[in-house]
């Protein structure tokens, strides 16, 4: 079928927005008509080369929107079900699902090909039937997407679904680094760096938690300001000294530091952030690493003898260690009640046409939590 989508060509050219040929889902396959998608920064960094990815491709990996058909054999979903698609699939079947891990699901290891599982692609040009990458089985910036049963969800279909398409990755990472990963207990502490969208969810998650003290790191007032919306306690402007951030860390905590720091910045930010996230953290404290940094950036900055003489620990958290297809439904019934917002984070909407501007929104940082394309 023809469809229209936004191709990346060139690293740092502007996607193409075109007529696409979407092959049918095969055995264990989806297509999803796609009503919405999240912009989440890491699109940002495939389009800029800092995560690495041959074009062409079709960006996009948080996409929500009804089941079309389905291939042979599965039975997750059924055509008219109401879906969100996730960055990283989970099978069901093998050890790390099994294990309560599906956020590590061996199907993961096929997430850099551009390949659908059976090692052929859906996705090619209409002019030239060339193929086309799709990005971790999503490719959201598309009217349609043909993906794995294991990267999607069936959601309730009375809810919006330019709202539960935010839960697919940023959402869920941030929100489920302060509930899963740091468990933050009443009156505990936390020191978040980044207020994007990842930060901001785990603002909301921290508050729920019922944290002591939010506090919240980000070079953008317009940034901490929604930041404090969403329940930050304290916040502190990033005025490129490391060590100023630290030490109002300390003045805010009585001189401890905080129970946990987490760090949502990534990209080639990381000389600046580790550092200010391990002063942040108290003795015997975590440091959460979170976002994820410039792929070709091997080397992080940290004084290795003072990590057991403060014994702090250094902890990797991939999609807020959730178990997407049990965690995400809690998720939907805390915005069902109204204790996350969802609605609050989404700062612009736009239609597919737009994706550029939505690049370079991203790219200008300050105005964006969440931007959703609606189809
Ligand atoms: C990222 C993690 C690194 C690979 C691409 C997706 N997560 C969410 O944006
Ligand atoms: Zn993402």
């Amino acid at each position: 079928m023809r469809m229209r989508a936004a191709v990346l060509y060139e690293i740092g050219k502007p996607l193409v927005v075109e007529e696409v040929e979407l092959d049918p889902p095969q055995a264990g396959e989806v297509l999803v008509k796609l009503k919405a998608t999240g912009v989440c920064h890491s699109d940002v960094h495939y389009y800029t080369g800092d995560l690495e990815r041959t074009p062409p491709v079709i960006l996009g990996h948080e996409g929500a929107g009804v089941v079309e058909a389905v291939g042979q054999g599965v039975t997750r979903v059924a055509p008219g079900d109401h879906v969100i698609m996730t960055f990283l699939p989970s099978c069901g079947k093998c050890h790390w699902c099994h294990v309560g891990e599906p956020n590590l699901c061996d199907l993961g290891a096929h997430l850099r090909t551009g390949k659908m599982l059976d090692g052929t692609a859906r996705l090619h040009r209409a002019a030239d039937g060339q193929d086309i990458g799709n990005l971790l089985f999503c490719s959201t910036y598309a009217e349609y997407s043909v993906t794995p049963e294991a990267s999607v969800l069936k959601v309730p279909d009375y809810l919006p679904l330019e709202r539960l398409c935010l839960l697919g990755c940023g959402f869920t990472t941030g929100f489920g680094a302060a509930t899963n990963a740091a468990q933050l207990r009443p009156g505990e502490t936390v020191t978040i760096i980044g207020a994007g969208g990842l930060g901001l969810a785990a603002v909301q998650g921290a508050r729920l938690q019922g944290a002591g003290k939010i506090i919240v790191v980000d070079v953008h007032e317009e940034k901490l300001a929604m930041a404090k919306k969403f329940g930050a306690t304290h916040t502190i402007q990033y005025r490129r000294n490391v060590d100023e951030v630290v030490k109002e860390v300390m003045d805010i905590t009585w001189g401890l530091g905080t129970d946990y720091s987490m760090e949502f910045v990534g990209a080639d930010q990381t000389d600046e952030t580790i550092p200010m996230a391990y002063g942040a953290a108290r003795k015997g404290g975590t440091i959460l690493m979170v976002g994820v940094g410039k792929q070709s950036k091997k080397t992080m900055k940290l004084d290795p003898v003072m990590f057991s003489m403060w014994r702090k620990r250094l902890q990797g958290v991939l999609f807020g260690d959730s178990q997407f297809l049990t965690d995400i439904p809690r998720f939907i019934q805390l915005y069902e009640q109204g204790q996350i917002d969802l609605d609050g984070m989404v700062t612009q909407e736009y239609g597919l046409d737009d994706i550029n501007t939505c690049f370079d929104n991203v790219l200008a940082g300050n105005k964006v939590a969440r931007q959703v394309i609606r189809f």
